[in-house]
């Protein structure tokens, strides 16, 4: 008899746009092959849990059905681009989309293997031979990702990634370039200071025809530069802490064959979604949803996320968008389908009441599928919440929007080192809790309590919440707060991140 193994299965999703048709595809797999859910995530895709061996091929051939695939989603390579979620919303969210799907393309590694190994074995004509322009026979140290925003909103995190591309906008709203970030990554390791988050270094600003040949530099250059024994030392933000911005600014010039002008200036002013219905500047409307920790599925007494949104798929006629952080929009709706978008929406309870600190809330699956949790998120992190909001309230600051981020491990897949109340597991009930990060996502946390409890991270967080309600100037956010009243040191880089 074998083993009963169950798999996680990320799709990759380039700017995370699903058509109403793939989305009925993707909730069929959730429902015949996996358990029941399909999980947002926090790059803009899909993850199905708990897909047994012996389904791994169907899964993979219902996956190519709905035009979509799984290649370069894990792996030591450039991973699914993110981009601003909504193209729709003015032409330089188009233009952010067309450079995250050009660099996608370009990137992506030519391998003809996924084909191979899942649908029928048959070697795709091109494949293998056609050489790996980009990665070599070597591919990357490590893996390598890939993001472009649109400011005031930095829903993307750009500074979380290794590459990334920020809009510069004319006054007439039009892109004028992007400036180029890199050496951003979250991931570290308890007890090991030599690792630590990064928030990326704006490199320089480069004009739209040259986009796709910086980011091919900068991926080469960490191909060549990365470290390739150590894999904790592996990422290009430990490569760029070696070498230096200027010296690795230097030879992504002399690979694409010009200099460029220094950074120009932008402005974000947050990292987190914008819910409810907006409108485009074509007048198309656009309904962000809120879904706690990416989870889609039905809710007994709850939101039927799941049964709600495949009702929407079945009458929408645009598309669907995956926001960076764990939500979905329901985009492209004429004017005169809202009315039945809304009805639908009701019926499914699909914008059930969460609060403002859960709408800024954000955490990792950890267990019980992830291997590497010492601790509970996804499953933890609403009943914490509720105790906090219920905290809050008590202080008046029922509404006051602060992001909370939980991980079972510091590895970082909710990008907790960036929001201004941060818990990172430590072991089974345990975590760290770090302050003092910046609402735009623009600044780094610093720890304020090691390996706490439930009742600790309540005992240490109310007082704060009391401080802050009586001494807060005037639009000040609680992650500036807590660094101008004392409570913790700010985090100037990653490599003073562990500093006290
Ligand atoms: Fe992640 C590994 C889940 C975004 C940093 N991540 C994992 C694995 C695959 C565990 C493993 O290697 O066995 C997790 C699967 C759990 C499960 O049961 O599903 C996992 N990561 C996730 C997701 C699903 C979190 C979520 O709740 O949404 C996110 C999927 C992204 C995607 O769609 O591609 C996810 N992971 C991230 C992010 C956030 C981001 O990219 O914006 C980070 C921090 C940014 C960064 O890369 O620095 C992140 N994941 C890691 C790391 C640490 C990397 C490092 O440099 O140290 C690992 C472990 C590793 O690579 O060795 C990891
Ligand atoms: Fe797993 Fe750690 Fe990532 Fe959470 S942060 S999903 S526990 S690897």
């Amino acid at each position: 008899l074998e083993k009963a193994y169950s798999f996680m299965i990320r799709l990759r999703i380039p700017g995370g746009v699903v058509t109403p048709k793939q989305w009925l595809i993707l909730d069929g797999i959730a429902t015949t092959y996996a358990n029941g859910s399909l999980r947002a995530t926090t790059r803009q895709t899909f993850q199905y849990h708990g897909v047994i061996k012996s389904n791994l091929k169907r899964t993979m051939r219902a996956i190519d059905s709905a035009l979509l695939d799984t290649i370069a989603a894990c792996g030591d390579v450039n991973r699914n681009v993110l981009a601003a979620t909504n193209p729709h919303q003015s032409g330089a969210h188009r233009a952010a989309h067309d450079l995250a799907k050009r660099l996608s393309d370009e990137l992506l590694p030519r391998t003809g293997a996924w084909r191979e190994i899942w649908l029928d074995g048959e070697r795709v004509v091109g494949g293998e031979d056609e050489g790996e322009p980009v990665y070599g026979r070597t591919y990357l140290p490590r893996k390598f990702k890939t993001v472009v925003a649109v400011p005031p909103s930095n829903e993307v995190d750009i500074f979380a990634h290794d590459l990334g591309f920020i809009a510069i906008l004319d006054d007439a709203g039009r892109v004028q370039g992007w400036n180029v970030t890199v050496g951003g990554g979250m991931g570290m390791t308890h007890g090991e200071p030599e690792t630590f988050p990064r928030l990326a270094d704006v490199m320089f600003f480069c004009e739209p025809d040259h986009a796709v040949k910086v980011a091919e530099a900068v991926m080469t250059v960490q191909r060549d530069w990365g470290n390739r024994q150590n894999r904790k030392a592996a990422r290009l933000k430990y490569t760029i802490e070696k070498h230096g911005l200027a010296a690795f600014r230097a030879e992504v010039e002399r690979r694409v064959g010009r200099a460029f002008e220094d950074p120009r200036p932008f402005r974000f002013e947050n990292n987190g979604d914008r819910y409810g219905w907006t409108e485009g500047e074509d007048g198309r409307q656009h309904l962000t949803l809120f879904i706690e920790n990416g989870r889609i599925r039905d809710i007994p007494g709850g939101p039927q996320l799941l049964s709600g949104l495949r009702r929407i798929a079945e009458r929408h006629e645009g598309e669907f968008r995956l926001t960076a952080n764990q939500n979905v929009m329901v985009a492209n709706v004429a004017p005169e389908k809202r009315a039945e978008i809304e009805a639908i929406v009701a019926e499914f309870g699909l914008t059930a009441h969460a609060g403002a600190l859960r709408r800024n809330a954000m955490a990792c699956v950890a267990l019980p599928t992830c291997g590497l949790a010492l601790a509970e998120s996804e499953r933890y992190l609403p009943s914490l919440v509720t105790i906090l909001e219920e905290r809050l309230a008590a202080h008046g600051l029922g509404q006051q929007e602060i992001t909370i981020r939980m991980t079972g491990c510091p590895n970082g897949c909710a990008r907790p080192y960036i929001a201004e109340i941060g818990l990172v597991g430590k072991g089974p009930g345990r975590y760290n809790l770090y302050l003092g990060a910046a609402f735009d996502g623009s600044r780094l946390s610093k720890l304020y309590l090691d390996d706490a409890d439930e009742g600790a991270i309540v005992a240490a967080l109310d007082p704060l919440f009391a401080a802050y309600a009586k001494k807060r100037k005037r639009g000040e956010r609680f992650g500036d707060f807590v660094i101008r009243a004392g409570f913790v040191a700010r985090t100037e880089a990653g490599r003073t991140f562990h500093d006290n």
